[in-house]
């Protein structure tokens, strides 16, 4: 098997763990949640948790809980974003918004109690190998890159910065937080699930900090044209289609090199970084 056949099993169990929480209580609430977490979407974040922790030595069946928090979490994100108040987008994934499907108001609450689910799933999961350390350490890094030091900062830094008071510095502080902080800690927290060493998680969190970057410049060029931004801030107004592509390659080299430095022989953490420069093709 392949490291695309691999991750597409990885995909698989994801996916039949998240119907398994969202499964619910035949209510219209939860009809709102599945629709927002189960129709369709990459589950890059839970990759990412699965490769890591894998590739740093752990099994599967322990990291799974935290690999649907981050994709619970990422959907929080999306269906919040995607109301009036921030980007106003009246479809995602192909289809209408949560709040075109549901309301305004059940989208906000959908999105509220997908947050809140991320971390009831990692509260109930077993301490597992290594003990409660290694479960109260992948929940802070989770919690931190979700909140008002990360995920939150950034989209805040996003409506209300203006276009022309963001330099270049500024812009990649603001993907770093809004795009890069769930996706470097998808990576982070699989490798302190594993127990990896200190010298791992360095390169672990250079790995996610290198691919969280290089992600948003691929979406950038993906949307050239169409700022999917709302403070219309993107990676091409600063380095141009050329420029972007150029950077976006070299944050991949990055996140590999991270990866030989430390022997992560993991072909799932290669696959995922090259995907970018592929997709960007
Ligand atoms: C806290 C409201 C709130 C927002 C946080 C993540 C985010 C900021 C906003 C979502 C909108 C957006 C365009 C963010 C940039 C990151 C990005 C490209 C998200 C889309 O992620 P994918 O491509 O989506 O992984 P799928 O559908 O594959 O899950």
């Amino acid at each position: 098997m392949d490291a695309r056949e691999r991750l597409d099993g990885m995909r698989r169990e994801v996916d039949a763990e998240l119907g398994r929480r969202l499964s619910g209580d035949g209510s219209r609430l939860f009809e709102a949640l599945r629709y927002a977490v189960l129709g369709g979407g990459k589950r890059f974040r839970p990759l990412l948790l699965l490769s890591a922790g894998e590739g740093f030595g752990s099994g599967r069946a322990p990291l799974l809980p935290y690999a649907c928090a981050v994709e619970l979490i990422h959907a929080f994100s999306l269906v919040h974003d995607d109301l009036p108040a921030l980007d106003n987008d009246d479809t995602r994934r192909g289809r209408p918004a949560c709040h075109k499907a549901f309301g305004e108001g059940q989208a906000l609450l959908a999105g509220d109690g997908l947050l809140a689910l991320a971390f009831e799933t990692i509260a109930e999961a077993p301490s597992g190998a290594g003990g409660a350390g290694r479960k109260e350490a992948a929940l802070r890094e989770i919690a931190a890159a979700a909140g008002v030091g990360g995920m939150i900062r950034g989209q805040w830094l996003d409506i209300t910065l203006r276009p022309g008071e963001a330099d270049e510095a500024a812009f990649l502080e603001l993907v770093r937080l809004k795009t890069g902080a769930l996706i470097r800690a998808s990576v982070t927290a699989g490798a302190l699930l594993a127990g990896a060493s200190a010298s791992g998680l360095a390169a672990a969190s250079e790995y996610g900090d290198a691919i969280g970057l290089a992600f948003q410049l691929r979406d950038d060029l993906a949307d050239a044209g169409r700022s999917g931004s709302p403070s219309g801030l993107d990676a091409l107004a600063f380095f141009g289609p050329d420029g972007t592509r150029a950077r976006l390659e070299a944050e991949v080299r990055r996140a590999l090199s991270a990866l030989d430095r430390e022997r992560v022989a993991s072909a799932e953490l290669r696959f995922l970084a090259e995907s970018l420069v592929r997709e960007a093709a």
